[in-house]
């Protein structure tokens, strides 16, 4: 099979060259750290264009993107439909402070696809929307105290950057600097998917805690799919001690089914956060739940949430767009036609060429993990080779494919993925593995 434009010299000298001067202007030379590659070293090509399933660098080299803009690109780089809404709204002007038609019809599809969610607020991102859940769930229920999992990642939020404590019903410490100690003692974190640490930690605090918040499938460090029965079992214990439960479906909304991990599993969040697939590639998160938990929110109720570009008619063009393309019956059969074979085509190419890996999915959205134990928690994925899979990163990277630039992150098959896409990562895999 032919190398794809650019094989083996990735990234080429302008990507080198621009990135330096990068690096002298912007943290990192980047706009979000796992940008940088620093998870599998090596300097990241500096993309230029993307259509479909395939993105370009400075330097011409071509690649098949299983990055997706870290998830919102289901329908793949420059979606025409996406293009052309964009454009169309773009003829009009592209921000005006004020209400607009857009925003409404945007959330009759975010209600409609979502029967947990009778309102919803858009803001600009997934850290937004989380940020301003948190608070929401403090303000309805007058608690304070909140609980996370370990492994699961909600955005840059003080409270939700936090490991956990010393034991296991022990409130958290700060993650990264910067977040105070007094704001780390609000939030507890415990195991994802350990049904005993959960029922313990609702048993001695249930009555203090606002929020449960939880990736009801765990994507950030690595897929992570919920044991049997562990989502009801947490619905039922937030019913049991009046504490919200927050669903981050920023990943799965959409991407999973239509109606995100709640339809997948019959679960309905009391708040749910979104982000990435509904702005279509644009800057959107959301939040939403019943009516009477959203109408605490200003200007109707009296918790103060606000934003210059909430809503921003572009944004509400491409994640409109994105929406009715994603409604299509069919569309996740298709999804999960494509992305199954290619995980058990990565399982055969391992086990063909004694690699111990496991590869975690569910729907469009896998994980492989350098490792020869199942993967079911945080504890477990950081027991994976990362260095073997930053070596396994740029054996494919090399030969045209861009999968995450870090073990304990999410690759994504798009609608724009086409079985020779696949066949062709497949055979680059299995290059990969036998070196
Ligand atoms: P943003 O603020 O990045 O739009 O969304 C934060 C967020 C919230 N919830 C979940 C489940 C998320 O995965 C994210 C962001 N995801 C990361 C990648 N796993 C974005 C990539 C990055 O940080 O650059």
């Amino acid at each position: 099979m032919a190398d794809l434009p650019g094989a083996g010299a990735r990234p080429g000298p302008r990507s080198r060259a621009l990135f330096e001067a990068a690096k002298a202007l912007m943290p990192g030379g980047v706009n979000s750290p796992v940008r940088a590659f620093g998870a599998v070293g090596g300097t990241p090509p500096i993309l230029a264009r993307g259509a479909g399933a395939r993105v370009w660098d400075v330097d011409g080299a071509e690649y098949i993107d299983y990055l997706a803009s870290w998830g919102p690109l289901i329908l793949g780089h420059a979606d025409p439909d996406v293009k052309w809404a964009l454009v169309e709204a773009l003829e009009r002007g592209w921000t005006y402070g004020a209400p607009t038609e857009a925003e409404g019809e945007m959330a009759r599809l975010v209600t409609a696809a979502f029967p947990s969610i009778e309102m919803v607020r858009f803001v600009s991102s997934g850290t937004e929307a989380t940020m301003s859940a948190l608070r929401l769930a403090r303000a309805c229920t007058g608690r304070t105290a909140i609980l996370k999992f370990a492994g699961c990642y909600h955005g840059h939020v003080d409270a939700l950057l936090v490991q956990a404590g010393s034991g296991l019903a022990t409130f958290g410490l700060p993650g990264t600097a910067g977040v105070p100690a007094a704001v780390a003692a609000d939030t507890l974190v415990v195991p994802y998917g350990d049904a005993a640490a959960l029922a313990e930690v609702l048993r001695l605090h249930g009555e203090r805690l606002a929020a449960v918040i939880i990736e009801p499938v765990a994507a950030n460090m690595g897929v992570v799919t919920p044991p049997e029965g562990y989502l009801q079992q947490l619905r039922d214990l937030c019913t049991a001690s009046g504490t919200l439960l927050i669903f981050d479906e920023v990943i799965t909304g959409f991407r999973v089914a239509y109606g995100g991990a709640q339809e997948r599993f019959g679960i309905r969040a009391d708040i749910t956060c979104l982000g990435k697939i509904v702005g279509g590639g644009l800057p959107v998160g959301a939040y939403g739940g019943s009516r009477a938990i959203m109408e605490r929110v200003a200007p109707s109720g009296d918790v103060y949430q606000a934003g210059t570009l909430s809503g921003n008619p572009l944004a509400m063009a491409a994640g409109a767009a994105t929406l009715r393309a994603l409604a299509v019956p069919g569309v996740y059969d298709g999804l999960e036609a494509m992305t199954a074979p290619f995980a058990a085509g990565v399982v055969e190419a391992a086990r063909r060429h004694g690699r111990s890996v496991r590869v975690n999915r569910f729907g469009s959205m896998l994980t492989v993990f350098f490792t020869d134990a199942d993967v079911r928690d945080y504890a477990s994925a950081q027991r994976a080779d990362t260095a073997a899979y930053a070596r396994f990163f740029h054996a494919l990277l090399d030969r045209g494919v861009y999968f995450p630039p870090a073990q304990f992150e999410t690759a994504f098959v798009s609608l724009a993925h086409r079985p020779d896409d696949i066949e062709r990562t497949l055979a680059v895999i299995e290059e990969a593995f036998a070196n």
